[in-house]
């Protein structure tokens, strides 16, 4: 049980539970179009076991039941994604089913009395457009706005809010940098032209849907809390370096219109020519903004080449990812972005859970690890509230088990257990505990 309820937060606080598209619909359904995903897990070592999207939680078709679960939980809000493969299967044209699809999504969410939090991109970019260098062209800008235009001419009218892209920091730098996302590149330049590429992209699709009168628009930014490994001024630096590549990029390119000086200093030489100009669209004026939070990195200094630092292992508990339960980091990062970046603008926590090595028992999932994660980062949240940060909603990941990306579906992250054989949903322990905690 959570020691929290529905009645410790300010009226009309938002709970909901999050997913995303290329996780959970089944991308073989629908006349989808192939995605980067589908490239990157077909090539091997890229993916645990090589496993895709293709049939995933197959939500596709049992989105209803679905939905019944979240609403069964005493959730207000779903956040879910669209996916541009979907919608324009060669990224350009549009494939009528897939409008579809989200259309009866919407109306399901609407006649259960679900408010509809949209993220237009949540990372399945059509492989056509990856053909024309993805997030390294400039034009992608303007093809990620004629797909909001097309998704949301649909369902824009029945929305509660609507994202531009899921986490920059995963589209740009771990995808174009790290290389352990779609498509898998490690290339310094495409880096530089993905992170610029995606503010671009971001501000210009809000303003083509502000024109076409969509409502409530935002941005979702992931964010990592950076610890140096001791107290010397190399570690503090590595950190600095990483709290700014990883958190201050993006938010300061919408809110403020700049980048950090480090990160001009190191990556100037790549972005693309007349970067500074695009400030005017990139900061294109939002009416909320979402925290991704899951835990921390310590950093340490290295010889190595540029970024001349490397995470180290920490002392704290770890979830089944490998990653430190460090509460203490949401509540810092909704403190310190309502007072540096975003002011009164309203907050939301659109991802925040772990991911659990679950066993389904005689129909049980008794996953207390999960509860007590939930339990100690909403203690972080209404902390936060306190301090007069305008919180306004906390997003679960997940609402079920799904395609953890190149993790496969190893990595448990939901409050309802599937079963990827049978495709079966169980309720576990977490789900009944933000029911009984919604209810109070
Ligand atoms: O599963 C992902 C999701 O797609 C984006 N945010 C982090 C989650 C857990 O890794």
């Amino acid at each position: 049980m959570f020691t929290h309820s529905r009645s410790d937060f300010p009226q009309g606080f938002l709970f909901g539970a999050a997913t995303s598209a290329y996780q959970i619909e089944g991308h073989r359904f629908g006349g989808a179009g192939r995605a980067m995903w589908d490239d990157f897990a077909a090539t091997p070592g890229n993916v645990v076991r090589a496993e895709d999207g293709a049939v995933a939680c197959d939500h596709y078709h049992r989105y209803e039941a679905d939905l019944d679960l979240l609403k069964a939980a005493g959730f207000d809000a779903y956040r879910f994604s669209t996916s541009w493969a979907r919608v324009m299967p060669d990224g350009r044209t549009v494939n009528p089913e897939g409008l579809d699809f989200y259309d009866r999504l919407t109306d399901a969410m609407l006649e259960r009395g679900l408010k509809p939090c949209a993220t237009l991109y949540h990372w399945e970019l059509p492989s056509a457009l990856a053909d024309k260098g993805g997030w390294r062209n400039r034009d992608i800008a303007g093809w990620l706005a004629d797909f909001a235009e097309a998704i949301m001419g649909r369902i824009g009218d029945r929305m509660y809010s609507v994202a531009t892209i899921n986490e920059f920091w995963c589209v740009a730098f771990l995808s174009h940098f790290i290389g352990a996302h779609a498509p898998g590149l490690r290339d310094i330049r495409a880096t530089a032209r993905a992170m610029h590429h995606v503010l671009l992209a971001h501000g210009t699709a809000v303003e083509r849907m502000r024109g076409m009168g969509v409502q409530n628009i935002g941005a979702v930014f992931n964010m990592e809390w950076a610890t140096p490994a001791d107290d010397s001024a190399a570690a503090a630096e590595a950190a600095a370096l990483y709290d700014d590549y990883y958190n201050h990029f993006y938010v300061s390119g919408a809110f403020k219109g700049q980048y950090p000086d480090r990160i001009v200093a190191a990556l100037g030489d790549h972005l693309p020519d007349g970067w500074q100009d695009d400030f005017p669209t990139i900061t294109a004026p939002l009416d909320w903004a979402g925290i991704n939070y899951y835990t921390r990195s310590i950093m340490a200094p290295n010889d190595g080449p540029w970024p001349h630092h490397h995470a180290v292992e920490g002392p704290l508990e770890k979830t089944q990812m490998g990653w430190e339960v460090y509460p203490q980091g949401l509540h810092d990062f909704l403190v310190r972005i309502a007072s540096e970046y975003t002011g009164d603008l309203p907050l939301y926590v659109t991802e925040n859970g772990m991911a659990n090595a679950d066993t389904l028992v005689n129909g049980v999932v008794q996953d207390d690890a999960r509860i007590a994660y939930f339990n100690s980062h909403l203690q972080a949240v209404r902390d936060a509230i306190a301090k007069g940060v305008p919180l306004k909603g906390y997003m679960a990941w997940s609402l079920m088990d799904n395609y953890e990306w190149a993790l496969g579906y190893e990595k448990r992250f939901g409050m309802v257990h599937v079963d990827f054989e049978t495709l079966e949903r169980t309720p576990k322990a977490s789900w009944h505990a933000f029911k009984a905690a919604l209810a109070r």
